[in-house]
């Protein structure tokens, strides 16, 4: 099975939309290998991973972790070289009609029965002025996914509409934010295995829970254009929290 290439129809229905589904795009024998790195994400989560949806309530030595956020970076070295990854920058370049460079991956798990969604929010709305339109993310499921298990839900077009006001989501410890979106523009994205999605970073996006008996899993990845120079420009409501200190920082604004 060789990647698939990027068409006229694949780039005008990203520029109309802000995101694009590509079906049957990676072998299932690579996302295996990728799978297999993150469950040790999993297997290991207190002390590589954080909880992206920290309960207030709880102390940090018992967190529930209803999200677990890591990345597969920190335990597969040679995962630059990958040919996924070498496919998705190509494409997402040719998406954006940029030249883009592979910024940083999430692996983002979330357990049967007890997680939470991953709320409506813009990429941009994390990162701050200086990604603006010039970044993209490839979110790749490590199982089918539908709305009970956490695909990926997108606000249709709404790349074009600047960037939302935002605000941390209330209950949480952790520094997941949220916006308020025209629900009535949502587009739902299940998706197999193999499959994955694409997303401009000014789109409005979310996942649902995971009410499954399985864990969904997912790796993120973020692109952004060269000489970009990574997050910063912050908007008000950005703050980062260090799971392992506790800290809460605010970042200088943009
Ligand atoms: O997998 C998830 O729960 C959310 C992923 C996401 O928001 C992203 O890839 O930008």
């Amino acid at each position: 099975m060789t990647y698939p290439a990027l068409t006229d129809r694949h780039r005008a229905f990203f520029i109309e939309h802000g995101w694009l589904v590509v079906e049957d795009a990676i072998p299932q024998a690579d996302l295996d290998v990728l799978e297999a790195h993150c469950d040790i994400l999993v297997d290991k989560k207190e002390k590589l991973a954080f909880d992206w949806a920290w309960d207030a309530k709880e102390d940090k030595e018992n967190r529930s972790f209803r999200i677990v956020q890591s990345s597969p970076s920190i335990v597969w070295k040679e995962i630059a070289e990958q040919p996924y990854r070498q496919w998705l920058t190509a494409f997402a370049s040719g998406l954006m009609n940029l030249k883009l460079e592979f910024w940083y991956d999430q692996f983002l798990g979330k357990p049967p029965s007890r997680s939470t969604p991953t709320y409506w929010h813009q990429d941009e709305g994390y990162w701050g002025r200086n990604l603006d339109d010039k970044g993209i993310t490839c979110w790749i499921p490590l199982q089918d996914v539908d709305a009970t298990n956490g695909c990926m839900h997108f606000i249709d077009g709404g790349h074009r509409a600047g960037v939302l006001t935002h605000r941390r989501v209330e209950g949480m410890a952790s520094d997941i934010l949220t916006c308020d979106v025209d629900e009535a523009r949502a587009v739902v994205c299940p998706i197999r295995r193999g499959s994955v999605t694409f997303h401009h970073s000014k789109t409005p996006h979310m996942t649902t829970a995971n009410t499954s008996n399985r864990w969904r899993k997912a790796v993120t990845n973020h692109l952004q254009a060269v000489g970009a120079g990574g997050e910063g420009g912050h908007y008000p409501w950005k703050v980062y929290v260090n799971q392992r200190t506790g800290e809460v920082t605010v970042p200088e604004r943009g």
